[in-house]
């Protein structure tokens, strides 16, 4: 029978193997991989390059509402256009409720926001912070049972932290209902000591941000929130890790035997916290929680995404305008860190810097690169083996990747729709040429191509 598209003459890459195959598809789905696979309506040459998953990437922030007159810079439709242009075909936002909202009203609200705007497929993690016995006893366990399979606690942000018998309870109802919980480490009441000294002290500048978050202040907490899944024998994700202390941490509660996956980002890699040092306030592009650390910490992350300790590499999307009243530079944040947003922009640019300094660098192979960006993701929040692989019956996500393309990242050139990227003047060599969503071939020379037509999984999903 004709296929509707055929993937000929690449080299297929998954997290546990890599072969010279074609890969055949039909509504949708990938039907055949191997040699010769008879006729299709359209053929994708992919001579010369490698064929990976599309990727998954399990951390964004889009129309995160974030107080004060700050608005995020991407919405679903730009967010998840950049995310395709990347390689990305599946993406993890958060639905973070208003104070007094039922989680459920608030997953109304960012379904309204990102019904027909997705270019990519999605799935939302809820954000649990008010652990109510409405909230933890009867919304979640429904939500859960509904497909919606992971939950953010925070242990930092004054109105969003929870106490650590409140973060006990949220693992005791995700554990019994059956989702993870994603834990943001950070120690709210030592950032504060240290802020509100800074501030009486009038160190108010953007770098002041990475010196009141500390290294110790994330160790702990990452200690703690370890210690809390160890007692409720809870399966926890630690996102957003920025250092060797609280790898540390996360290596020795997994050999006690606690089921934790771990997390980090680009930002972890290729920023440091001199980066947020600047005579002026720009700075402020690089405010991110936890904060970017020096280069011995950049290397002992890099030395946990070598040796498997990291599970996931995520770019914690969180766009803000940096030229902008409603961004980096709003009024109150042109005065103080402590009114400066906290995130920064990378979902187009994550796997080509991972491609380019982990794979093309020599520290990873293209097997754990998949696994990093795509199957890891897939198998930690439920969407596996439909995403996240290349296999018979799998939807057909596909990016496929050219070394010889070398590419200067500039901002100009993204598809976001922030002001500015954190990586720009980096070298990528490599970039995800091709890409397909389900059969349809979305991005072509590098550039989108068609409409919104990204679905959503596990919830409300097909
Ligand atoms: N936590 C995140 O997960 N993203 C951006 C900012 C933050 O604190
Ligand atoms: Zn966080
Ligand atoms: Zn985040």
């Amino acid at each position: 029978m004709k296929h509707d598209l055929l993937v000929r003459g690449g080299t297929v890459v998954t997290a546990s193997d890599i072969q010279e195959a074609d890969i055949a598809i039909r509504d949708g789905v990938i039907v055949q991989i191997g040699r010769d696979l008879g006729p299709a309506a359209r053929i994708v040459d992919a001579q010369g390059c490698h064929v990976l998953p599309g990727a998954i990437d399990s951390h964004v922030h889009l129309a995160q509402p974030s107080g004060d007159g700050i608005v995020m810079a991407d919405g679903f439709a730009s967010g998840t256009l950049s995310a395709l242009c990347g390689g990305t075909t599946t993406v993890m936002p958060f639905c973070l409720p208003a104070p007094g909202q039922s989680l459920r009203a608030a997953l109304a609200d960012y379904h309204a926001l990102a019904d027909g705007n997705l270019h990519t497929d999605a799935s939302f993690h809820l954000i649990l912070n008010d652990p109510t016995e409405a909230q933890l006893g009867q919304e979640l366990p429904a939500l859960i049972a509904e497909g919606y399979r992971s939950i953010k606690v925070f242990m930092t942000y004054e109105g969003l932290r929870l106490r650590d018998d409140q973060i006990l309870a949220t693992m005791d109802a995700a554990r019994a209902a059956g989702a993870v919980v994603m834990v943001h480490a950070e120690n709210e009441d030592v950032i504060r000591h240290l802020a509100d000294r800074a501030e009486r002290m009038g160190d108010l500048v953007p770098a002041a941000h990475a010196r009141t978050r500390p290294v110790a202040a994330e160790r702990e907490a990452t200690h703690r929130a370890l210690t809390l899944a160890e007692v409720t024998d809870a399966p926890v994700v630690i996102v957003h890790v920025s250092n060797g202390e609280a790898i540390e941490e996360i290596a020795r509660a997994r050999a006690r035997g606690v089921n934790v996956t771990a997390e980090t980002c680009p930002q972890y890699l290729v920023l440091t916290a001199r980066d947020l040092e600047s005579m002026d306030w720009s700075g402020a592009k690089y405010v991110c929680s936890p904060p970017p650390r020096d280069e011995a910490h950049q290397q002992a992350v890099w030395r946990a995404i070598e040796t498997g300790v990291f599970d996931l590499f995520s770019s914690d999307h969180c766009p803000f305008l940096y030229d902008s009243p409603t961004g980096k530079l709003n009024r109150r944040g042109r005065q103080s860190f402590r009114h400066v947003p906290n995130g920064i922009p990378g979902i187009e640019t994550r796997l080509p810097i991972l491609w380019t300094l982990g794979v093309m660098g020599g520290r990873i192979d293209m097997m754990r690169f998949v696994a990093l960006t795509a199957t890891n993701h897939a198998r930690t929040y439920g969407l596996y083996p439909r995403k996240g692989s290349i296999a018979i019956g799998a939807d057909a996500d596909l990016a496929i990747w050219d070394s010889r393309i070398r590419r200067t990242i500039r901002h100009a050139d993204l598809h976001d729709a922030c002001d500015y990227s954190p990586y720009e003047g980096f070298r990528a060599q490599g970039w995800p040429m091709t890409v397909i969503l389900r059969g349809a071939v979305v991005v072509e020379d590098g550039q989108p191509v068609g409409g919104p037509r990204g679905r959503y999984l596990g919830d409300r999903g097909a």
